[in-house]
């Protein structure tokens, strides 16, 4: 057997050596164990005479409480020293910048498109939608436009591909959401108050068009509404709009198939050395075309023209975003990215010739 001072110096150079948890461990059990080398010698003391197990039992003792104690301190050793690696690691300076992260703002047209869908239904009219590759019925013939009308030519609506020998009915791209408001009419009847948002299509590109668009048309049909109710609602629609307590508008006598009487509807604004601002002013801008709905219009969507009336409106919504957030290029919204969005989001109505260009 080795004398305590041996074993002594044995364990404690292993508890120094053990490299991790798992070595120190196996020096443990290797030492004081079950059946670990100190725990056997103890088990050997009870052969001893009194005398020297006394003093056996007393060293032995110590050299376990000796290993014991190293063995922990050699664990804490170990896990300070794990520590200190992942600190190695794992540190963080809580004094850099931040990084930049890409912050995305809502399209102009999608918010004109919110605020829309919000005042028109405070009006008591409903959203809806519909198809964007209609029939040609649908966009045309119900609302009086003729075939032989200049936008169902060739060169100004989206015509569908057919094969040869296929047979069914001619399918456009939508050149208004007119149809959405026919498709209401036929589904719900009268009375019906509607608006339809959304893309429309028109062979047309140059510096104020673009062959997709959006549009807002509404439609209010009932016993007895008129011209009056029109005025009432659009001005209402644009004292929200736009966010000003007085505006003042002016019909101008027009034409379109599926309106009669028809008008054009101008705002009264001025512009201030490039602010513009609405409702004051001695200058006009045309914002949208309305009228009373054809009486062939009402019967082509099964609501019949001697018991029912009603008014009816389109409105460009790229164009009126434009004029309310002081966009003055439709390129910003094609060609631009977010630096045009976020440089002209929200400095509203504050550009020269955008009132002029509109109108051109
Ligand atoms: C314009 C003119 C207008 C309508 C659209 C309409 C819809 C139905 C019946 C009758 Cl279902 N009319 N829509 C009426 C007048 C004018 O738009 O210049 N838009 C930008």
């Amino acid at each position: 057997m080795d004398g305590i001072d041996t074993l002594k110096a044995r364990y404690l150079a292993a508890v120094a050596g053990a490299a991790d948890e798992a070595g120190l461990e196996e020096v443990r059990v290797a030492a004081l164990g079950k059946k670990g080398e100190i725990s056997a010698l103890m088990a050997g003391l009870g052969k001893m005479d009194p005398e020297a197990r006394k003093a056996a039992g007393a060293s032995l003792n110590a050299l376990k409480d000796e290993i014991d104690a190293a063995l922990r301190a050699r664990k804490v050793a170990l896990a300070d020293a794990a520590l200190d690696e992942r600190l190695k690691t794992e540190w963080l300076d809580v004094t850099l910048p931040g990084r930049p992260r890409p912050r995305g703002t809502v399209h102009p047209v999608s918010q004109v498109m919110e605020e829309l869908t919000a005042i028109f239904p405070d009006m008591g009219f409903s959203v809806a939608e519909g198809p964007q590759v209609e029939s040609d019925w649908y966009n045309f013939d119900a609302l009086n436009i003729p075939p032989e009308h200049p936008a169902r030519q060739e060169h100004d609506t989206f015509f569908m591909h057919r094969a040869p020998g296929d047979n069914r009915p001619p399918h456009v791209l939508r050149t208004h959401t007119s149809p959405v408001q026919i498709r209401a009419m036929m589904e719900r009847g009268a009375p019906i108050r509607v608006i339809a948002p959304g893309r429309v299509y028109r062979m047309d590109m140059d510096q104020t068009h673009t062959p997709m668009f959006h549009q807002v048309e509404g439609l209010a049909i009932d016993r007895d509404i008129s011209m009056a109710n029109l005025k009432w609602c659009l001005e209402e629609f644009c004292r929200a709009f736009f966010e000003v307590d007085k505006v003042e508008l002016r019909f101008r006598a027009s034409h379109f198939p599926f309106t009669e009487p028809s008008a054009e509807v101008d705002i009264r604004y001025s512009n201030t050395g490039g602010q513009l601002k609405i409702g004051e002013g001695d200058k006009w801008m045309e914002i949208l075309g309305s009228g009373m709905v054809h009486p062939k219009v009402l019967q082509a969507a099964g609501v019949d023209p001697t018991q029912w009336q009603g008014f009816a409106f389109g409105m460009g919504i790229d164009r009126i975003a434009m004029l309310k957030y002081g966009i003055p290029d439709l390129r910003a919204f094609f060609e631009a990215d977010l630096r045009w969005l976020r440089h002209y989001g929200f400095s509203a109505l504050d550009v020269p010739d955008l009132a002029g260009g509109l109108s051109a």
